[in-house]
């Protein structure tokens, strides 16, 4: 499955690579591309990885899901 997340807080690269670590982190989740220009991240997971779980570890790295 592939999920489209909207991000706001994110001002360089290394925020980018903390999102997409933190994406990377979440069980289920097979590749995380984060794009800093478009402020969003495509996620490709399995079927068990709720949009919700996406968020909360977006939040938790301390950036916003809009
Ligand atoms: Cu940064």
């Amino acid at each position: 499955m592939k999920t489209t997340l909207k991000i706001e807080g994110m001002s360089c690269e290394h925020c980018v690579h903390h999102v997409t670590e933190a994406l990377k982190g979440v069980a289920g989740v097979s590749a995380a591309t984060v794009s800093l220009k478009e402020n969003s991240a495509q996620v490709e997971h399995a079927g068990t990885v709720t949009p919700d779980a996406l968020k909360a570890a977006v939040e938790e790295a301390g950036y916003e899901v809009v």
